[in-house]
């Protein structure tokens, strides 16, 4: 019998606000699912990832434009693609803390950038088999271990970004699952396995599709 491919790994998106406790639940997946990797986005460690980081950092003098900062979250997503393809189709399960719903929230709620706009540069990407959003009121956020220095962690600006999530969720293609991220640790671990689990049967049965 001529040798078949290995069945192509799965997408799989943890979204939230800042401190929503995304990275926690992106290392209990990856321990679950075997033949896994999380991939976090922003990826600082790519020379427009360094130009992220000192935006994010204040360390870009003069800040760069809102246009300018938006174009290069999107272009650090386009230039990981390739190895993005080559896990997925190599059968490795990638985990994104963070994706394309990150990019167009926090820069549509800065107030000057249209959703359409913001989320064009993103059209051709990838789409998830799973979207899970891991929600939290921003003053439990803040609570949790209160904001960093960095750019856009302000209690105002996560209301916003908040907001506009849910308009993400309406609007934008994929299998979301909304999971209150104000319950305990354990209760959250098993919502988001069980969300995770639909998703990575959706990969075995259905190819990977493209945001349109
Ligand atoms: N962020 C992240 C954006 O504004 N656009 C994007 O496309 C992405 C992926 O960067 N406050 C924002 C959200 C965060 C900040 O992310 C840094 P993190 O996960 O805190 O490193
Ligand atoms: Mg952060």
């Amino acid at each position: 019998a001529t040798p078949q491919p290995p069945t192509r790994g799965a997408l799989i998106v943890i979204e939230g606000l800042d401190r929503a406790g995304k990275s926690t639940q992106c290392s209990r997946l990856q321990q679950r699912i075997p033949n896994s990797r999380i991939i976090k986005f922003p990826d600082r460690s790519t020379p427009i990832g360094q130009l992220i980081n000192n935006y994010l950092t204040s360390a870009s003098s003069p800040p760069l434009t809102d246009q300018a900062i938006h174009l290069l979250f999107s272009a650090n997503r386009w230039e990981l693609l390739p190895s993005l393809l080559a896990a997925l189709s190599a059968g490795e399960t990638l985990i994104l803390d963070r994706y394309i719903y990150s990019g167009i929230s926090f820069s549509v709620a800065k107030g000057a950038l249209s959703y359409e706009y913001c989320r064009s540069p993103d059209v051709g990407l990838p789409l998830p088999d799973g979207i899970i959003f891991l929600d939290l009121p921003p003053d439990v956020a803040a609570e949790r271990a209160g904001f960093g220095g960095e750019r856009y962690e302000k209690r105002e600006m996560q209301e916003k970004v908040r907001e506009v999530f849910k308009t993400v969720r309406e609007r934008e293609q994929g299998e979301w699952t909304v999971v209150d991220a104000s319950a305990s640790v354990e209760e959250v671990t098993e919502r988001v396995w069980a969300a995770t689990e639909k998703a990575l049967r959706w990969a075995r049965e259905n190819e990977l599709r493209e945001i349109e």
